[in-house]
């Protein structure tokens, strides 16, 4: 009757409704007539987790799903309204080039994917253009990842690093992984206190410092710590700013170096978190960390606030990395797998009537 649940990733739901349904069936069994106003209550709770646990299944579909891109972006697709308001099946070239501008994608981008087009043009023709802008990205290969695996978070003050943190290990938990956090933003006591609070709220460890310590042992300890427990995944947060831009490169330098130490080949990912309200500006941050320290792959953080969504084009090409997560919202559960036909297919269903 309930072997639905079995599916379900949710221990600790799966455990409750468990115990709930054992409750029900012995109380109910042992006298099949005088079903209690109690056990209906929790027949009542039974199924009232049931419909949350349905919820929860449906939802990581629904995120990786157009319709999702749709949602998260939907400032950005109001601006690009303002120039094609009724959908239709061929959109003349000026109209294409100016909604593109519109949300916020570079010109030198734009002049290059749309060189050679034709002066009405289709959905087909359009979609290959947007979506070769992301396929110079090389590609990722996330199968047989080493233990623990080592994420190192950088980026600007206030770009999302830290929340973006959060989300990260909230996946990890869902995914059934363990995780463990280092709070390598030692400049700020703030920001130990943040990642902090974070950790607690998502029942993750954590190892963290005073203010003002060395930024690359709360690396090292933390990854040795992580071998130790024998743990999945290790996300490690860092300084956006310190007094000088070659104070803050030399520490990211050494923090890598150190990583290194602690395990061969860590960091894995060094990933950039870029302010997706910050638009095309983005770009320059991005290009000074990755000459510092070599970047891995992006994460743009605050899509549901801007209607820059059309960045996202010129930064993954313009850096030739690819985005693997965006941001669209300030919970851990607020992050999405990016995948560019998605966010192109969803672009262009505002605009074309055509849905091939
Ligand atoms: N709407 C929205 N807000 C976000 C998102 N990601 C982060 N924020 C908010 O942006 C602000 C800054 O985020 P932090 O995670 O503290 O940024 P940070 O890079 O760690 O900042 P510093 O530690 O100051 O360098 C917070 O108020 C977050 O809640 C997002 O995807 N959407
Ligand atoms: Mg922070």
């Amino acid at each position: 009757m309930f072997s639905f649940f079995k599916k379900k990733k949710d221990t600790d739901d799966i455990k409750k409704v468990e115990e709930l349904e054992n409750e029900v069936v012995e109380n109910t069994s042992s006298n099949e007539e005088e079903i209690s106003l109690v056990e209906e209550n929790k027949i009542d709770e039974v199924v009232e987790l049931e419909k949350e646990i349905i919820e929860e299944i449906k939802e990581p579909e629904e995120k990786n799903s157009k319709g999702f891109f749709s949602r998260a972006l939907s400032k950005t697709f109001e601006n690009i309204k303002s120039v094609v308001p009724q959908k239709k099946e061929k959109i003349s070239f000026d109209d294409i080039e100016e909604l593109l501008i519109e949300a916020d994608m570079e010109y030198e981008i734009i002049e290059k994917a749309m060189d050679g087009l034709p002066e009405m043009i289709t959905r087909k023709q359009l979609r290959h253009r947007l979506v070769m802008l992301f396929e110079h990205a090389p590609n990722v290969d996330l199968s047989n990842l080493p233990k623990p695996f080592v994420r190192l978070i950088i980026g600007v003050n206030g770009a999302g690093k830290t929340t973006t943190i959060a989300k990260l290990a909230n996946m990890s938990k869902k995914d059934g992984k363990s995780v463990m956090l280092g709070a390598g933003d030692t400049f700020r006591a703030a920001a130990i206190e943040q990642l902090s609070t974070w950790a607690s709220k998502l029942d993750v460890p954590i190892i963290k410092t005073k203010q003002g310590h060395d930024a690359s042992a709360v690396a090292y300890d933390t990854i040795s710590s992580a071998i130790a427990k024998n743990i999945d995944n290790v996300i490690i947060d860092t300084a956006g700013r310190l007094q000088t831009q070659t104070n803050l490169s030399n520490e990211l330098k050494k923090i890598v170096k150190v990583c290194g130490k602690a395990m061969e080949n860590a960091p894995h990912q060094k990933l950039m978190i870029l302010d997706g309200t910050q638009g095309n500006s983005a770009i320059a941050q991005a290009k000074a960390f990755n000459e510092m320290i070599g970047i891995n792959g992006i994460i743009v953080t605050k899509l549901d606030g801007t209607a820059k969504g059309g960045a996202l084009f010129s930064i993954s090409n313009q850096l030739e990395l690819p985005i693997f997560y965006v941001g669209v919202g300030e919970s851990a559960e607020d992050l999405v797998e990016f995948s560019p036909d998605n966010f192109v297919d969803s672009l262009l269903d505002e605009i074309y009537t055509d849905e091939k």
